[in-house]
């Protein structure tokens, strides 16, 4: 009885773990993607989007097989985009107007770790 409690405690935390998206605030503007952070854990992500511009923007993922778009944000807007990323290299871009918001400069590169990357420890 003793053991079948320990074992649905281990699997309720291993979920709880898994569902668990780092967060990772993200402004638009024209014409710069700023992200706070380019190096991102394994795992879900949840891009949270403010368009600080002008005119619209968006953000889309690309890269180790991930194509990924957020939805359309008309100034002022913010949105959350959550994307699963593997370990890698993406670029991440402003789609609109058949890319040349990402010409004018709206692109970053992004690398993702291995999920077994050392976690920062407080000392
Ligand atoms: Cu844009």
């Amino acid at each position: 009885m003793m053991r079948m409690i320990i074992a649905a405690g281990l699997v309720a935390s291993s979920v709880a773990a898994a569902a668990q998206a780092v967060a990772v605030p993200v402004t638009l503007t024209e014409w710069k993607v700023e992200i706070a952070r380019d190096t991102l854990p394994a795992g879900p992500i949840t891009f949270r989007l403010s368009n600080k511009g002008t005119v619209t923007h968006g953000f889309y993922v690309r890269g180790e097989g991930v194509e990924k778009g957020s939805r359309e944000l008309p100034a002022g807007e913010s949105a959350s985009f959550t994307v699963n990323l593997k370990p890698g290299t993406y670029e991440v871009f402003c789609p609109m107007s058949d890319n040349s918001h990402k010409a004018a400069g709206m692109v970053k590169k992004l690398v993702v770790t291995g999920a077994g990357a050392p976690a920062k420890k407080p000392s």
